[in-house]
């Protein structure tokens, strides 16, 4: 009898874990916000990025309004502006790891070519997130995001080690 409850908890254990794991699949980027509409766009905010911080520091938004980041590096490093959770951030760290290992990025260049032929294989090495911009130096884009909730957001880069040095900002949703 006692068996047969320790296999009934496994399952059940089992079962929930699929259950969390696939709902928190779909969760974090709902709980970010989403990319947002030229339509709808109600502010631009400059970031610039340098080695290894950006400017400002503290960026100020509204819940529910939808903001054009206008993102320059002005670095001699490549550096990605990517919104989401610390735990998003520590999570897409590995990825951006593998990146540099496969010479996909390089420490002031990406190899695009290297990336579209990586990408067949696996579809992490695009690094196409509509939550984020991955650029070399002197490259400008726009990144426009719909800010949804008041969850605790950062602007983040995540080359290695860019984040531990300080390639951070603080998102404030008011
Ligand atoms: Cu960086």
């Amino acid at each position: 009898m006692k068996l047969l409850r320790i296999m009934k908890n496994f399952v059940l254990t089992i079962i929930l874990t699929f259950f969390f794991q696939s709902h928190l699949f779909s969760a974090p980027m709902k709980m970010i916000g989403m990319k947002g509409k030229v339509s709808e766009v109600s502010k631009t905010i400059k970031i610039d990025m340098y080695d290894n911080y950006y400017k400002p520091k503290i960026i100020n938004v509204k819940k529910g309004e939808t903001v054009r980041f206008v993102v320059e590096n002005k670095g001699l490093l490549v550096h990605e502006f990517n919104i989401a959770t610390m735990k998003m951030h520590k999570k897409h760290g590995p990825e951006m790891l593998d990146m540099m290992k496969n010479g996909i990025l390089l420490p002031n260049k990406i190899n695009k070519k290297k990336m579209k032929q990586m990408a067949k294989m696996n579809h992490k090495m695009t690094h196409s997130h509509s939550n984020s911009v991955l650029l070399e130096p002197k490259q400008k884009a726009e990144l426009i995001w719909k800010f949804t909730s008041n969850v605790r957001l950062f602007g983040g880069c995540n080359v290695p080690g860019h984040l531990e040095a300080g390639m951070i900002s603080k998102i404030n949703i008011n």
